[in-house]
């Protein structure tokens, strides 16, 4: 038993107890087993856009079930993301470009990071009607359409790969780098890299033990994160360089003629993401990206902070979304949309008072 120094006996035990598996984790893990025979094939699938979590889940559970004598391949939705191609090596198959194909002659599907049948998009209908047993392994709240007959969730999880390494540790299968790495992914995209509320000490006890087993974390950092494209950057100096700040009412925005956005080869992906920075100004309430779209619309995003409505402002204009998080498309020329929208967006904002910081 581990024993660090310098901590009473208590303090011990409470150490102890993040690295044990939570026993309602191990009941729905033994729920699950049964499902599960040497020889079978398994198909996983995960959401729409699989991201770190929806991925690094798949990659590290292929494997385990492959210790275990099954075959496995990954059937998504949409295509495995290359930012995450390195989480496959030689030994995943992903059979997500054959599509429903890839579903007819499987004997169990394990559905991971969503139970929402909806959101397995292309595969949805035949996923409804499959006659093979469906498992779930999840960490979110269950959708409208949940799916399969044995789920395995926890909302107190900080991702799906957390779920999965207990899945590993109460049936005693080896934790390789290889499984490690896809968890340890899992895991630090789905905390925004140890950042986000979900960063429980739990999570840091799973990733420190996923070090041990031979993560290098600098590795990862680059492989996920240090990947942005010179256009990605480009794009945004060039945006930033149209950021406005009107401080005492807490508005900011950012706005890109479509010429700008086009002369940094940048993609709608690129884009994405840009209104943080607005966002992330000091005393800023309600922050807005302009895109001019070329075509005589302009696309504007929304994102607020305290109590600031985003959704209902954003409805003014046809738009709609999150409280927090908004969009709308607006036919007119970029500087008659902008103007509108900002004048609009300081009246707004004279009417919210402002919340305690
Ligand atoms: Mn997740």
């Amino acid at each position: 038993m581990m024993t660090l120094s310098g901590l009473t006996p208590a303090e011990n035990l409470a150490i102890q107890d993040l690295f044990s598996v939570p026993p309602s984790r191990s009941a729905a893990i033994h729920e699950l087993v049964p499902l599960l025979k040497p020889g079978m094939t398994v198909a996983l699938s995960t959401h729409l856009n699989a991201d770190g979590d929806g991925c690094g889940s798949e990659a590290g559970l292929a494997r385990l079930l492959m210790q275990m004598g099954m075959r496995v391949r990954i059937v998504n939705p949409t295509p495995w993301p290359p930012l995450f191609a390195f989480l496959l090596g030689d030994d995943v198959e992903d059979a997500s470009d054959r599509g429903v194909d890839a579903l007819r002659d499987i004997d169990l599907l394990l559905v991971l990071d969503i139970n929402d049948v909806r959101r397995l998009g292309v595969l949805a209908d035949t996923v409804r009607g499959l006659h093979v047993p469906i498992g779930v392994i999840d960490h979110h709240v269950a959708g409208e359409e949940p799916v399969g007959q044995v789920t395995y969730a926890d909302t107190s999880a900080c991702a799906t790969g957390e779920l999965v390494f207990d899945f590993a540790r109460v049936l005693g299968l080896q934790i390789t780098p290889a499984i490690a790495e896809s968890l340890y992914c899992a895991i630090l995209t789905d905390t925004g890299g140890f950042r986000f509320s979900n960063t429980s000490p739990r999570c840091h006890a799973v990733a420190a033990s996923l070090l041990a087993a031979g993560v290098e974390p600098e590795s990862m950092y680059r492989r996920i994160y240090a990947q942005v494209k010179p256009a990605r950057l480009h794009l945004l100096r060039d945006a930033l360089a149209t950021l406005q700040i009107e401080g005492d009412i807490g508005l900011s925005w950012i706005s890109l003629p479509h010429a700008l956005v086009q002369a940094a080869g940048a993609t709608s992906d690129d884009v994405d993401g840009l209104v943080e920075h607005p966002r992330s100004v000091a005393g800023t309430r309600l922050a807005l990206l302009f895109r001019d779209l070329g075509h005589g619309k302009v696309k504007v995003s929304f994102r607020s902070t305290g109590n600031v409505d985003a959704q209902f402002f954003a409805r003014r204009f046809g738009g709609g979304g999150h409280v927090k998080a908004s969009g709308a498309l607006i036919v007119g020329e970029l500087p008659a949309v902008e103007a509108e929208v900002i004048a609009a967006a300081r009246e707004y904002l004279q009417t919210v008072p402002r919340a305690a910081p």
